[in-house]
């Protein structure tokens, strides 16, 4: 993150002075740090989405309710304040995922705004693997879509355990809320989505029955509260109406405030929706759900004509709501509309409410240290442990690291080590970054998310320590693997040096970016997760860093598997003079292809292959540098050797590696190791048969008028794509969907606008076809230019990568001429 672009960013009239709340962290940065904070007041949370869902837009509202700007901004102005970059705002996406503590009662949330193109996926693989919790947005017109599903096998591989959905973008036409209930179930999010508000779509019973679309308001179904907008008042946090529903004229079905006649379809629903919430909770094993049993029980034994599940009070619910969350055991769901602030502040409220603190989660991952802290009343005496989870630069301030505190408090000016290093840092400035201003901190406590100024090596995913004799890492945080590269040309000799050093900076704050060198061609290749993302780079190369350059070609990054290689020994002594002695060290592998059969998973660590070492798995060498342990070194030769098979040259998947033994020859460095393996395991694969090519797929979803559906399948077909469904109605995953019995699914009428159509489908509604296809990436480099031709510019496109697949033997010859190989 650049702070001066975030500052300039920033005109001073949309900013709100004072801030309404003062929260902990103001407490901590002027006090010094010496005040306790109460961890159990910090919800570090991510906004996840497919693209286009309205993270940002959410955001946005969630800063003006609370306060932090006057009046909010909009994607489609350029205007918000986490999408600052140029990029960002021209495109009206977000690139990068921007951190930021908002204050909301009595809590202190860390929002982290992040991407939704599959492009940017390593930031939210970094933020997933900080945060304790976190809201996944979802299109109600769209209902879950395929990185809707990336994004939650993220969350899921970073343990993510506390989880919202909020259905956004109620106020569209053809939003509905009972196709997107569906779609969680058919796609398999979670088995018990339970809704805790519903949308109101008007307080007209007129509307319902002519399907306007509309959002007007909410039923908290918890708090049993309406909050409504009143047709002529401007829909605007702080400005809705609330009414607390009364059990007693519910059950008589007669009118309050916000509903203005008594047939209002939502006045039927409160009960039953009410009860399916309140049933999952009394199902979910744990003192808070036996508490509410007995309860409901007390109040199903006291004679009344009001249900007992409309007179359960919201402070009996809400504990064994946060307890069942907590568990996993219910997916919380809301609806609202990000754009017209509707549900914006009753979100923040459950966020609060029912995801977990840095004290509920991850007590785990910081070891006995953290629980010390916690016994010492996280005054944070303890050990400092903390993650770097992303690296900005900035041209003023130089590297800005943000950091996840995961034991102690974090004090300015403290010394730290690298435990992936060994290297020590001395932490300069604390910063954190509100939306109206920077704030300087003396200390960054247990829990918390800040930044800090003046480290000088650490990237992301690296783990700092106060003590230096911590060995133990936090887990890293792994890139998503590159499909996509292209050459890197200086425009003039003078240009080279910093060229290379915009490169080393850049892939430091980006680390899906991989540089290599191509020696037979002399030339520095950039990596990176999708053509969007190349083109992104050479902007903030230009932009950010200044330096004149040019990107050459897209190439597609192929690979080449072993999946079918026996089980084979190795051993191999290696050993040069150096001046008047000979070093050498002796190197002994097992290797053959994974057992995909029997559950063996590749380490993403290793591309694709994984390596172990007395049955537990070997780190790889993330950093060049030296490191006195011999194994470090044969990982780095390893490493080498995977990057290029001696076959194709294309780095090696499918491997199943097992380092033996490594031993050094007497007074020889144990960098020697890295050759001795490395030429292990090139002799072996030159011994093997060729292994199978394999190259990139991505799953591309087309929106596209009807009369533009045949060309674009038949385009399809050309480029011998597979087509996965077609329309608006067919999901091929629903015969695997969830049951639905156990769940409240709210009737079609609730969101009038999707009805029509509903009945016709029954299910999600599109105002435009919308086609899926499997298409390798070689053949969607120019789609963007190839769609505007075939749709007169009518259509949109997004693409997810969906994994390597083995090529026909022509389609091979194909690739290995196009590398140089045939
Ligand atoms: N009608 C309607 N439009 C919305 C709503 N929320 C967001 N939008 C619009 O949807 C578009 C995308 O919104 P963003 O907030 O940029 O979505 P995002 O999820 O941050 O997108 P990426 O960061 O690029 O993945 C913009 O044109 C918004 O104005 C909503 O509640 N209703
Ligand atoms: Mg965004």
């Amino acid at each position: 993150m650049s702070l001066r672009s975030f500052l300039r960013a920033h005109p001073c009239s949309r900013l709100a002075t004072p801030p309404r709340h003062r929260g902990p962290h103001r407490r901590c940065a002027h006090s010094g740090g010496d005040e306790p904070v109460d961890a159990t007041l910090i919800r570090n949370i991510a906004l996840l989405a497919h693209i286009d869902s309205g993270k940002t837009t959410l955001t946005e509202s969630i800063l003006h309710a609370a306060g932090h700007l006057a009046s909010p901004g909009t994607v489609d102005t350029g205007s918000t304040t986490t999408d600052f970059l140029p990029a960002e705002r021209e495109r009206g996406i977000t690139i990068q995922s921007a951190s930021i503590p908002v204050r909301w009662k009595a809590w202190s949330f860390n929002l982290v705004d992040t991407p939704g193109h599959a492009d940017f996926g390593m930031e939210v693989e970094s933020a997933s693997s900080v945060v304790d919790g976190a809201v996944v947005l979802i299109d109600a017109v769209e209902g879950v879509e395929g990185q809707t599903k990336g994004v939650w096998a993220q969350l899921d591989r970073n343990d993510v355990a506390t989880r919202m959905i909020f259905l956004n973008k109620m106020d569209r036409v053809g939003a509905s809320l009972r196709g997107s209930l569906l779609s969680l179930l058919e796609h398999r999010l979670h088995r018990l989505p339970l809704l805790i508000s519903l949308p109101l779509a008007s307080t007209s019973l007129a509307h319902y029955t002519q399907a306007e679309p509309g959002i007007a308001g909410l039923v908290d179904l918890v708090k049993l509260e309406a909050w409504w907008w009143a047709p002529s008042a401007p829909m605007e946090s702080g400005n809705a109406r609330r009414e607390m529903l009364d059990p007693a004229l519910l059950t008589e079905g007669a009118a309050h405030a916000a509903f203005e006649h008594d047939e209002h379809p939502l006045l039927e629903e409160i009960l039953p929706a009410r009860t399916r919430l309140i049933e999952a909770l009394l199902d979910t094993p744990g003192a808070a759900s036996e508490r509410l049993t007995e309860e409901l029980m007390n109040l199903s034994d006291t004679p009344s004509p009001v249900s007992p599940y409309l007179r359960l009070p919201a402070q009996s619910i809400l504990p064994a709501l946060r307890a069942a969350t907590l568990a996993n055991a219910v997916l919380p769901v809301m609806a609202g509309s990000a754009f017209r602030h509707v549900g914006t502040e009753l979100l923040m409220d459950f966020v609060g409410e029912l995801l977990a603190s840095p004290v509920d989660v991850r007590s785990a991952e910081a070891g006995e240290n953290q629980r010390q802290g916690q016994r010492q009343g996280q005054a944070g005496r303890g050990e400092v442990k903390l993650m770097a989870w992303k690296v900005g630069w900035d041209r003023m301030k130089g590297w800005m690291t943000f950091v996840r505190v995961y034991s102690g408090t974090l004090h300015r000016g403290a010394i730290l080590w690298n435990t992936t290093t060994g290297e020590k840092e001395r932490a300069g400035k604390l910063m954190l970054i509100y939306a109206d201003a920077p704030v300087e901190v003396d200390s960054l406590p247990f829990g918390s998310i800040g930044v800090v100024l003046g480290l000088k090596h650490t990237r992301t995913g690296d783990t700092l320590v106060s003590n230096v004799k911590t060995k133990s890492p936090l887990r890293a945080i792994t890139p998503p693997p590159s499909v996509i590269s292209a050459s890197v040309i200086p425009a003039t000799r003078a240009d080279a040096l910093p060229l290379a050093e915009a490169l080393a900076s850049l892939a430091r704050t980006d680390p899906s970016v991989r540089i290599t060198e191509d020696e037979a061609e002399a030339q520095t290749l950039v990596h990176g997760l999708g053509a969007l993302h190349l083109e992104i780079v050479e902007g903030r190369l230009r932009d950010e860093w200044g330096v004149a350059c040019a990107f050459g070609r897209r190439r597609v990054s192929y690979r080449e598997g072993f999946f079918a290689l026996p089980e084979v020994a190795v051993e191999e002594y290696w050993a040069r003079d150096a001046g008047a002695k000979k070093i050498g060290a002796r190197v002994a592998l097992t290797v053959r292809s994974l057992r995909e059969s029997e559950g063996e998973k590749d380490d993403p660590r290793w591309g694709g292959n994984a390596v172990v070492h007395k049955k537990e798995p070997l780190k790889p060498a993330v950093h060049e540098r030296s490191s006195l342990d011999p194994l470090f070194h044969v990982a780095q030769g390893l490493q080498t050797a995977l990057s290029s098979s001696p076959h194709s040259s294309l780095p090696v998947i499918g491997l199943h590696i097992t380092v033996d033994s490594c031993k050094l020859d007497w007074g020889s460095p144990p960098s020697v190791a890295a050759s001795a393996a490395a030429s292990a395991l090139r002799k072996l694969l030159q011994a093997a048969q060729p292994g199978e090519l394999r190259e990139p797929f991505m799953a591309v979803t087309v929106h596209v008028n009807e009369e533009d559906v045949g060309k674009i399948v038949k385009d399809f077909g050309e480029k011998g794509g597979d087509l996965q469904q077609l329309g608006a109605g067919a999901n091929p995953e629903s015969e695997h969907a969830y049951p639905a019995e156990a769940v409240y699914v709210p009737p079609a009428i609730l969101t009038p606008s999707a009805m029509p159509l509903l009945e016709q489908h029954g299910m999600t509604v599109r105002m435009k076809r919308t086609v899926h296809a499997l298409v390798a990436l070689s053949k969607l480099l120019d789609y963007n230019s190839r769609l505007r031709a075939l749709s007169g510019g009518t259509a949109s496109f997004e693409m997810t990568a969906d994994g390597f697949r083995t090529v026909s033997p022509a389609r091979r010859l194909e690739i290995l001429r196009e590398i140089g190989r045939a």
